[in-house]
């Protein structure tokens, strides 16, 4: 397993889960005094990413992209997957597909978490788990095209009412049919819906692509109540080799706040 952080590039979501902010300059730089592997980037749009610089950090820090969040394209744009307008959708997959290729320039997949939206009174549940699917399946083939997973991210209650635990992510999964899609298994969100972390991982076993690495109050591992040793056993006990990457509120600061996952990390590899 390795580890990555994330970095907020999108000013509409200050104050959200990430650990980083200011720039990606210092995120690189904390990351890798610290020990990090990678960093996990939440973009604005594929224009704001400059490939070239972003290279030169990765090489510059000996740091991996992890993954490309496309939440802003619900945050600064009002897109989702199962809008009830067709011309919404259509611009929400055009814009996960251009995060797609944005990312193959890093080996890194895009992340579709609140891009899903959520089923209403103009889109029923019906209808929106077949449009859900239909994209998956769509966007799966194109980061296939690029030898990419596509990590789809099960959300809480208050943020998505599709798939919230990580077996309804699995059904959806058996739908999309496409093997190219993975679960995002992200703890804040598990802590909310699952019964038992563990074992809704054990029974995802290779379905989950991706970890987001955060306690139970969404602050970084370590700060809150989650009981991390069997998670992690769960991990190792499905084979599990990617990344887990703290998306986690800046608290107390972002430097702390890195620090306080990578120890927890630590510990937790050690035993
Ligand atoms: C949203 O709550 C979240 O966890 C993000 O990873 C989704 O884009
Ligand atoms: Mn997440």
């Amino acid at each position: 397993m390795k580890s990555a952080v994330t970095v907020s590039l999108v000013e509409e979501a200050r104050g959200g889960p990430f650990v980083f902010w200011d720039s990606l300059e210092v995120a690189f730089q904390s990351a890798a005094h610290l020990g990090f592997e990678a960093i996990e980037i939440f973009a604005p749009g594929p224009s704001a990413i400059d490939i070239a610089h972003v290279k030169q950090l990765c090489s510059t820090y000996s740091l991996q992209v992890a993954a490309f969040g496309t939440g802003a394209g619900m945050v600064k744009h009002g897109l989702s997957l199962t809008d009830a307008d067709a011309t919404i959708r259509q611009k929400a997959r055009d814009f996960i597909a251009s995060m797609i290729q944005v990312g193959a320039n890093f080996g890194a997949p895009a992340i579709i978490g609140s891009m899903q939206g959520r089923w209403s009174a103009s889109v029923s549940r019906d209808q929106a788990m077949g449009l859900l699917a239909g994209s998956l399946r769509e966007l799966g083939s194109l980061a296939a095209e690029h030898s990419l997973p596509l990590l789809y991210e099960p959300l809480n209650r208050y943020e998505t009412n599709l798939a919230k635990t990580i077996a309804e992510g699995c059904d959806l999964l058996r739908e999309v049919q496409c093997e190219q899609v993975k679960l995002l298994a992200d703890l804040f969100h598990m802590n909310i819906e699952e019964a038992d972390l563990s074992r809704s991982i054990v029974a995802a076993g290779d379905r989950i692509g991706h970890v987001h690495f955060v306690d139970s109050n969404r602050r970084a591992a370590g700060m809150g109540h989650i009981d991390f040793p069997p998670v992690i056993q769960a991990l190792r006990e499905i084979g599990y080799k990617g990344f887990l990457s703290a998306e986690a509120f800046a608290l107390p600061d972002s430097e702390t706040a890195a620090r306080t996952t990578i120890e927890t990390l630590r510990r937790l590899v050690r035993s």
